[in-house]
């Protein structure tokens, strides 16, 4: 036992996020080197972020050449869903490291193994489905998307702040189904602008695709902005 109790503990947590910020700039410095842009997609189990990459990668082909690492606790779905674009795409299960709820810079790094860095020019990286755990760990992204959709509420953004805080874009999906939610969505748009006011808020459908175009120039923009 600890005789210094609570402080203790606290030192070590804050030495494994010192240690996961260091390796999270590694990852970022190989980024760079690379020139490919990394962007860390969040959000709740089934709140559409593998659909979002479904939606986007093949309208970025052929002049963006985009990969994938995805995260989930266990299974390949994802990874499969997104091989059929013929994109490269790792799946990590975090089962084999404990199962995470989210990605660390480590993790992230082993899958890199698995990856020609220097043959992209976008790198997304969707993060386990958890509105929590994965806004506390830095990957080494350039960016970062918040991804919530109609159906989960619209306190959401209250309840899960770091999220939004953390993020350079919320998207809210789904919207083709708010005609049969009880849904008030200025309500929802303004909790999302209070969680994060300088976040640039997109409202899409990867199914039928509206807001798609909006979401492709936001994404466009950041790299334009690395080029
Ligand atoms: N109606 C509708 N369903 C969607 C949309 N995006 C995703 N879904 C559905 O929501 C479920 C979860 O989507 P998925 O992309 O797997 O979510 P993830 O867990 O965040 O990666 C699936 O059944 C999708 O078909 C959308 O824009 N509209
Ligand atoms: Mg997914």
């Amino acid at each position: 036992m600890e005789s210094s109790g609570g402080g203790r503990r606290i030192k070590v947590a804050t030495g494994i996020l010192k240690a996961n910020d260091r390796l999270a700039e590694e990852n970022r410095r190989r980024f760079d080197e690379a020139g490919v842009l990394v962007v860390d997609v969040m959000g709740g189990p089934g709140s559409g972020k593998t659909a979002l990459l479904e939606a986007t990668i093949p309208r970025l082909k052929p002049e963006v050449r985009t990969g994938v690492v995805v995260g989930d606790v266990a299974t390949t779905r994802d990874a499969e869903r997104i091989a059929v674009h013929d994109v490269p795409v790792v799946q990590i299960e975090t089962e084999s490291f404990g199962g995470a709820c989210h990605l660390e810079a480590s993790t992230v790094r082993q899958a890199l193994d698995g990856v020609d860095l220097e043959s992209l020019d976008l790198l997304f990286v969707e993060n386990v489905g958890n509105l929590v755990c994965p806004s506390h760990f830095d990957v080494g992204q350039h960016g970062r998307v918040v991804v919530l959709s109609v159906t989960e509420g619209e306190d959401k953004p209250l309840k899960y702040p770091l999220a939004f805080q953390v993020s350079d874009a919320a998207v809210i999906s789904k919207i083709d189904l708010v005609p049969h939610l009880n849904i008030d969505m200025d309500t929802l748009r303004s909790n999302v602008e209070k969680a994060n006011p300088k976040a640039e808020r997109l409202e899409l459908s990867s199914l039928t695709g509206a807001g798609i175009e909006e979401w492709m120039a936001w994404l466009r923009r950041a790299l334009g902005r690395r080029s």
